[in-house]
């Protein structure tokens, strides 16, 4: 049986000229500066979201900490949107690395309102810890894939520029809005301090993602780089798949989205789940099975015994998330697979 891996777009698996590409990468010492193909995606990547700079870090959660250890010192607090995967999600790096204090307000589906961002960033006093950082997510993972459009980074960016704080981007699916908004990423980043993207999500790469800024900022940031371990050596064999990822798998993401929007409006008539089409943007679809009587761990292992993998966000919430191993025929299976598992529910009667 053919798997329907909907858990994570990180499980998207290298392409063949991927894996070619990393077979012939020509290498050297990236700790000294000599590996030609981490310089080459450094680059490019800079390139891409229109930044002086960029620095590779093996992952995302990496990226986001070298980013808050390098725009913030021991103690300063740093804005970030309630459920936001660095909060959420990065082992409270931030405090326990970064020395940075959280101070979180609450998005709809995940975007901030740059008048709440006002309102949270307090004046300089004696008692305070000194707010010098702003963090967006884009798109925002826990708020199901959704994007903060472009006159709203604007207003993000007024706001930190009239009260002086820095604004960094998690953009671990940056490509993902650009596509659902049809622009370049460098429009979307160009809103932002600095900007991190995983080469490893619907993008295909194995490993690896960039955090791309000014120079000055990328010179900080790649100190930090090694003071958390990050320092690579012959990394041209992982920067070469990210290099293909930049240049081959960006324009292809419109195919997840598609395949999400049609997957969302097979579940919507499912009885028993909720799901929210009007979040439904990019390659995530969220949705709640409250109504079963179950919870989120026993929905996904039975789910999992008809061959489709989701994640899960308990007590009752369901992810999943489009990636290029899922094409337009799995729509229909993963639907039918879903609405089974509901109709048993809903025959035992236990739902609410
Ligand atoms: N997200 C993963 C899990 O950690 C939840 C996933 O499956 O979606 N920022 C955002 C918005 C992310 O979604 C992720 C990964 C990261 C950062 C961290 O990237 P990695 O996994 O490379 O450390």
């Amino acid at each position: 049986m053919k798997w329907i891996e909907l858990r994570s777009d990180t499980l998207t698996l290298p392409t063949e000229e991927m894996r070619d590409a990393m077979r012939n990468a020509e290498v050297g010492d990236d700790v000294w500066g000599e590996d030609p193909t981490v310089i080459r995606l450094e680059a490019l990547a800079a390139e891409k979201v229109g930044k002086e700079a960029a620095l590779f870090l093996p992952s995302g959660t990496m990226a986001n900490l070298v980013a808050v250890m390098t725009h913030c010192s021991r103690g300063d607090e740093i804005i970030l949107e309630a459920e936001s995967h660095i909060y959420y999600y990065e082992v409270g790096g931030m405090s326990a690395v970064a020395g940075a204090v959280p101070r979180l307000v609450c998005g709809k589906n995940g975007v901030l309102d740059p008048d709440d961002v006002r309102a949270a960033i307090r004046e300089t006093n004696i008692h305070y810890a000194p707010t010098t950082c702003l963090a967006v997510e884009n798109t925002h993972n826990r708020g199901g894939g959704t994007v903060t459009d472009l006159s709203t980074l604007a207003a993000l960016r007024a706001v930190a520029r009239e009260r002086g704080i820095s604004i960094h981007m998690d953009g671990a699916r940056i490509f993902n809005a650009a596509v659902a908004l049809g622009v370049d990423a460098s429009e979307i980043a160009q809103y932002v301090d600095s900007v991190m993207f995983c080469l490893s999500k619907g993008l295909s790469a194995p490993v690896g993602s960039m955090l791309a800024g000014d120079a000055d900022f990328i010179a900080r940031a790649r100190k930090n780089r090694k003071m958390v371990g990050g320092g690579m050596r012959q990394a041209g064999v992982l920067a070469a798949a990210g290099i293909v990822a930049l240049e081959k798998m960006v324009d292809r993401l419109a195919d997840d989205h598609g395949n999400a929007r049609a997957l969302a409006e097979a579940l919507v008539d499912v009885a028993g789940i909720e799901v929210d089409l009007s979040t439904v943007e990019t390659n995530m679809v969220v949705f709640d099975i409250g109504r079963l009587g179950i919870d989120s761990d026993q929905f996904a292992a039975e789910l999992s015994a008809e061959g489709v993998r989701v994640s899960t966000r308990p007590p009752h919430g369901m992810r999943a998330v489009t990636n290029r191993h899922f094409t337009a025929d799995d729509v229909e299976r993963a639907a039918r697979a879903i609405r089974m598992v509901c109709e048993r529910h809903l025959a035992l009667g236990r739902h609410a």
